[in-house]
């Protein structure tokens, strides 16, 4: 298992795209989050820090993207957070791809204190964006970098406001945050199925609520998330 990790470990930090070699070790879906534990166990050893939780494939959009239709959950750390407004260096990434999310802020309580819109740079370090359910688990849900819009208190619903996703001010992507599970709301408690207790302050991103779009160096990304405002990042 841990040799597992490590290559993923490699493939990230050198951007290179390896085979699916979870999959063709024979390792099934448990087997790969304990390589994911150990894949997130070298970046923490490297001097990150575990900060949140993120869903993958909570919409039907997004499992028919990638061909996999499971809920899946990757690690947070800080090093994978980009300010609002900030760059996201895809030099050091594969083939990155954006989208639009909605993220909460985790209380003591594993309640959501917060919600805010949020953007995810996801990374596949396999070749061609491809793999099956235990390759993109142990390659911690492709989670690459991600960025936060301004936190507010959790309106009456949240179940189906609309999403977009902007390139370079046009549009991208259309959806609704009904996407999300049918209600975002209940990517909390998925989360906590999932992945066990989150701690007070950490972020939970719900997943993304449109197919993503591939993140070339230059563009100018923005979600915009009804009532709940933007988040944008630039790529470089
Ligand atoms: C898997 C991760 C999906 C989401 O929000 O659905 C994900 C992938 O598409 O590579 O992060």
């Amino acid at each position: 298992m841990s040799d597992l990790a490590e290559r993923l470990d490699v493939a990230a930090r050198t951007a290179t795209a390896i085979p699916q070699i979870v999959s063709a070790a024979g390792v099934d879906a448990d087997g790969a989050y304990t390589v994911q534990r150990d894949l997130v166990a070298r970046r923490l050893a490297r001097g990150e820090r575990l900060v949140g939780i993120k869903l993958g494939l909570t919409s039907r959009a997004k499992m028919a993207q990638v061909g996999v239709d499971e809920v899946i959950w990757g690690r947070l750390t800080d090093g994978m957070r980009v300010a609002d407004g900030g760059t996201v260096d895809t030099g050091g990434l594969i083939h990155p791809r954006i989208e639009p999310e909605v993220a909460f802020l985790i209380d003591a309580e594993g309640n959501a204190s917060a919600v805010a819109p949020a953007l995810e740079v996801i990374d596949s370090r396999y070749d061609d964006f491809k793999f099956s359910l235990a390759d993109v688990i142990a390659d911690n849900s492709s989670a690459a970098a991600y960025a936060i819009g301004a936190w507010r208190p959790l309106p009456d619903g949240l179940d189906n406001l609309g999403v977009l996703l902007e390139v370079d001010g046009r549009v991208a992507q259309v959806g609704s945050t009904a996407a999300i599970l049918g209600d975002p709301r209940r990517a909390i408690e998925a989360a906590a199925r999932l992945a066990g207790r989150a701690e007070a302050g950490w972020v939970l991103l719900a997943g993304a609520a449109t197919a993503a779009v591939p993140l070339a160096p230059g563009a100018s990304v923005r979600a915009v998330v009804e009532g709940l405002g933007t988040v944008g990042v630039r790529a470089s």
